[in-house]
């Protein structure tokens, strides 16, 4: 039985992962971390009793900033696999914290390449290092492939830069089986609340069910190449099970702005948006609604921008090219965006239908802090 270790396992892509390894008959460890309130919401499905017999699925406290943590995990479980998935992961906040962004996102990734190599494991593991398409940053060329130059444009991005380049360099220097999947924005119902597409469900959602006025977002004009994660964890594994050891991108090919993100989380529940006025004084109001569940006033302002969701440096496009992927790892991906956004919104509709009777029913209800 194969085994392996995955950081950021409680994350959307963990979850994921995990579930797909353990399917395919894995022993799968994964690094959880200490807090103060219970973490492990996105992964609560697969736990299994750790006094149960032939237990194939195990959680161990750690820590990517921890390298004795590190190490000893390493050394206990003897993984085949190591997917390095954990990480500072929001852009926006690693202009907040860009100090623990680079110990997190870029030495974690040392961390974990040096454990291997020190334990003399350098023949037995093999690492995927969780690379990203903020990497192209400011942009140098479009469609962004394996061979389109690196132009980091935040904390976040120049973090994941080190680790890019330091996984590329311990297969070159130590021929260990180390590599990038640069992946594309994925989303799924278990993205992180507050990135760009989950704060739309989310908020179409609760706009649809009378829960709240509007939404408040930032950048509008940005556009970025969404997909569905279920499809892009079946990526990484396919990466980490080629002959050669190689780096590949991870996309769908169709670039998208947010706001016809938003538009199209609108018109899943019947509600027609458009848009008026240019930049912070632009304001989403509703031109029609065909859904007698979701009756919301013609003409009533449901989105704004506020500045305080701008980057003080901005990726203003992003357009992979998965050529190679599709080509040598046989990659298909299942869904495509509109598929993503009514995935998505399902689940938030749920959600907030069944947050709506608790407070109906006189029950505290989910926090709506962005
Ligand atoms: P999430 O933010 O959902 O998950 C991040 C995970 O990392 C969580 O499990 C988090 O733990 C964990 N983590 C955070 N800090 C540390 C730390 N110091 N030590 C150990 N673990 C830590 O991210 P995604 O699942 O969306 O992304 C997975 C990886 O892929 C990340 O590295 C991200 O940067 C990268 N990526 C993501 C893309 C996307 O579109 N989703 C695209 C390209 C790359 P906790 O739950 O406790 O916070
Ligand atoms: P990104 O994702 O920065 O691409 O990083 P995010 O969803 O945060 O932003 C996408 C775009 O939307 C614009 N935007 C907003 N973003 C957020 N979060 N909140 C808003 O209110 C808002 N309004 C507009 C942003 O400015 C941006 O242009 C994600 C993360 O998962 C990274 O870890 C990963 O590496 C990259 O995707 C690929």
């Amino acid at each position: 039985m194969k085994k392996a270790l995955i950081t950021g396992i409680t994350g959307q892509d963990g979850a994921y992962l995990a579930e797909l390894l353990l399917k395919k008959g894995y022993e799968v460890h994964g690094v959880k971390r200490r807090s103060s309130l219970i973490n492990t919401e996105r992964i609560d499905h697969l736990y299994q009793d750790p006094h149960d017999q032939n237990v194939r699925f195990h959680l161990h406290y750690g820590d990517l900033t921890d390298s004795t943590n590190v190490i000893r995990l390493i050394q206990e479980i003897q993984p085949d696999e190591i997917y390095n998935l954990g990480a500072q992961s929001h852009v926006r906040v690693s202009f907040d914290e860009p100090e623990y962004t680079a110990q997190v996102d870029g030495l974690g990734t040392l961390r974990i390449l040096e454990a291997v190599r020190l334990l003399g494991l350098t023949e037995k593991t093999r690492i995927y290092q969780a690379s990203t398409s903020e990497l192209y940053g400011l942009v140098q060329a479009v469609p962004q492939s394996e061979t389109t130059p690196f132009y980091p444009r935040s904390p976040y991005a120049v973090a994941k830069m080190y680790a890019y380049w330091i996984t590329v360099n311990y297969r070159e220097a130590y021929n260990m089986y180390a590599v990038n999947g640069i992946l594309f924005n994925h989303e799924s119902p278990l993205r992180g609340e507050t990135f760009v597409t989950r704060k739309i469900t989310r908020g179409v959602a609760r706009i649809a069910l009378g829960l709240l006025d509007k939404i408040y977002l930032g950048n509008l004009d940005s556009q970025r190449d969404w997909g569905h994660a279920k499809d892009y964890v079946e990526a990484m594994y396919l990466i980490l099970q080629q002959e050669t050891p190689e780096d590949y991108v991870i996309a769908t090919g169709i670039t998208t702005h947010v706001r016809d993100f938003v538009k199209m989380a609108f018109a899943e529940v019947g509600i027609t948006v458009a848009f008026k006025g240019e930049g912070v004084s632009e304001v989403g109001y509703v031109t029609a609604c065909s859904n007698p569940e979701f009756q919301v006033e013609i003409g009533k302002e449901v989105v704004a921008v506020d500045p305080r969701y701008f980057r003080p440096t901005e990726v203003d496009l992003l357009l992979g090219d998965p050529t190679k992927a599709k080509t040598k790892l046989n990659w298909q991906p299942k869904y495509d965006l509109p598929a993503l956004v009514k995935d998505m919104m399902a689940a938030d509709v749920d959600l907030f239908k069944k947050d709506l009777h608790l407070n109906k029913g006189g029950f505290r209800t989910l926090n709506y802090f962005e």
